[in-house]
């Protein structure tokens, strides 16, 4: 499909082009393969089948289709570019080239041509042009590490195939609710999850993304438990017996303080930790020769240098990642300074676990807006990935992960409104500028996102006329995003849309009881009404009747507080 300079400017890092255009014949462009990539000329995974580019691989080494195509594909390794980075040139005589230091940055490259594509009828467009593009943080994903429901495998399979055509490679998987994860963790699998497991890394090894198995057992390990340390590394084994590589240590939410034999074995904390992740290491690297680890310190939120830290700085082995959230457990921002600092406490690569979109904390609300306020240099100060823990709902993640993605790739040039811009696009297409007021309704309430002015100033002045037109669009927003073909979407914001539609029913009763004040029948449907919205247990960010009935001076009985069991981690 078409994409503007703007966009191209914007999501590739480097983009030449005199502004000449390539046409060639046919409505599909088919590529003659010559790979200088590899001997064995495999482009399995590198195009996602029934696409508009075919590649015509050589009959064998040295035969030549019959099939010429109308345009030539020649891969390079190129071992100058970083890992995941690529060069992709398409030339005036229709000789088009990926260069890449691994696979997936020749899959990124095609992909790239993919983009700049444009198919008609009978011909197929593409600019003359040099791509010169590679990633911001070497390591970029998602981690399910949130409270509650955990996502489907179906969830899990989608977010694999998203993240690999946005330009992500890591999946992590720690769901704190997965039993075996957290509480159970000494528990083997059961065979009928494991086997689940086992089908999502081959899904991830299809799309080129990296599996990352987490385990939680720092809430009752005993440290010189010979036995613990026998069922971690069965734990770990089975993982690594379907080919897993990427491994996680999360020492998050527990009690951390040392108690009893394991205070007396090893006094503090943070030199427990330390001890127990290079113990994992050790042990991994008896196994494998390739290998990454990672863990997460008790102690991932502040940004104050600690004796933990200390700890963790001088004992911990040198390759370990270390991840931390920013400052505060939802950062509303991530400077350098305290980026640096944290670097310097810790002493280790920072990854950076970043708890956004997640909504764990605020189950009644979606979090719509892009995210903001992250350094555009993390990767100066030690910070080698950058993680998003995402909302239990999937589908909806996609808004902000969209933009998340972009931040990712290229921190430097990250523009927010832009990407949220872009990213809207691609989720509601024809319904863009519905979706965009929809999700301007719905923002995270724990960054700075620059509230809901359309309706503050409406009702800071009391401006009855712009309140109905802004209830109306809303209602009708709802109604046609309900119309959209995304089923899932429409299940998991199902009851926010409803919820909507509910304000802005509201809204109308309450116009009638500013009317007629005394009228007990206005007074009555009032509250009818908000039972019903109330009854969805969900509210919009912008929560717009309520305010707007308090605002004009209508009291409306309180909603109990349910108890925030879900908070207490925090
Ligand atoms: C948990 C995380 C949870 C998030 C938001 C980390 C490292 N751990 O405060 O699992 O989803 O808060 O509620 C957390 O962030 N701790």
């Amino acid at each position: 499909m078409g994409i503007s300079l703007r966009d191209c400017q914007y999501l590739f890092r480097d983009y030449y082009t005199q502004g000449k255009e390539l046409v060639v014949e046919g409505p599909q462009l088919r590529c003659e393969l010559a790979s200088r990539y590899a001997m064995n000329q495999d482009v399995n995974g590198l195009l996602a089948e029934g696409g508009d580019i075919v590649i015509l691989e050589p009959a064998g080494p040295g035969v030549a289709t019959a099939d010429k195509g109308n345009a030539q594909l020649m891969l390079e390794y190129d071992g100058g570019l970083a890992a995941d980075g690529y060069r992709l040139v398409i030339g005036e005589d229709a000789k088009l080239v990926v260069a890449a230091s691994n696979r997936r940055g020749l899959k990124y490259g095609l992909d790239a041509l993919k983009m700049l594509l444009t198919v008609e009828e009978d011909c197929c467009r593409l600019p003359v042009v040099t791509v010169e593009d590679e990633p911001s943080f070497p390591v970029r994903g998602i981690i399910e590490g949130f409270y509650g429901v955990p996502w489907s495998f179906a969830d899990r399979m989608d977010s694999v195939s998203y993240m690999s055509g946005h330009r992500m490679n890591a999946f992590m998987y720690a769901p704190k609710d997965d039993l075996y994860h957290r509480k159970l963790w000494r528990e083997p699998y059961p065979d009928d999850v494991f086997t689940r497991i086992h089908d999502l890394k081959q899904e991830c090894d299809k799309h080129l993304v990296d599996f990352y198995y987490c385990i939680s057992p720092g809430n009752d390990l005993e440290f010189r438990s010979q036995g613990d340390f026998a069922k971690l590394e069965e734990k770990l084994a089975a993982m690594i017996a379907i080919g897993v590589r990427h491994f996680a240590l999360l020492m998050d939410d527990i009690d951390y303080v040392l108690q009893g034999d394991n205070k007396q074995f090893l006094e503090r904390s943070g030199t427990a930790h330390a001890y127990v992740t290079n113990r994992v290491y050790d042990y991994l690297a008896g196994c494998l020769p390739h290998f990454t680890l990672a863990m997460c310190p008790s102690e991932y939120w502040s940004y104050w240098n600690t004796e933990y830290k200390k700890d963790i700085r001088e004992q911990l082995h040198p390759a370990v990642k270390v991840f931390w959230t920013g400052y505060f457990v939802f950062a509303p921002e991530i400077g350098r300074g305290h980026a640096e600092d944290n670097y310097s406490f810790y002493g280790h690569e920072l990854w950076l676990w970043d708890n956004i979109p997640v909504n764990d904390c605020d189950k009644d609300r979606l979090f719509l807006d892009p995210v903001r306020g992250r350094s555009s240099r993390l990767g100066n100060y030690g910070h080698t990935a950058v993680v998003a823990n995402p909302m239990n709902q999937w589908e909806c993640s996609k808004i902000t992960l969209n933009t998340m993605a972009h931040y990712m790739w290229n921190s430097e040039r990250y523009m927010p409104e832009l990407s949220w811009e872009l990213s809207v696009r691609e989720f509601a297409g024809e319904l863009a500028e519905d979706m965009m007021f929809f999700c301007r309704q719905n923002l995270n309430s724990r960054l700075y996102s620059g509230g809901y002015p359309e309706l503050d100033d409406a009702l800071a002045e009391r401006d009855l006329e712009r309140l109905d037109a802004y209830f109306s669009r809303l209602e009708q927003t709802a109604v046609r995003l309900g119309g959209l073909e995304n089923a899932k979407f429409i299940e998991e914001a199902g009851p926010w849309l409803r919820r909507a539609i509910g304000d802005a029913v509201l809204w109308r009763a309450v116009r009638r009881q500013l009317e007629d004040p005394l009228n007990p029948q206005a007074q009555a449907e009032v509250l009818q009404r908000l039972e019903t919205c109330r009854s969805y247990g969900v509210r919009l960010g912008s929560d717009p009747a309520v305010r707007a009935a308090e605002a004009l001076g209508i009291e409306l009985p309180v909603m109990e507080k349910a108890t925030k069991e879900e908070d207490q981690h925090v």
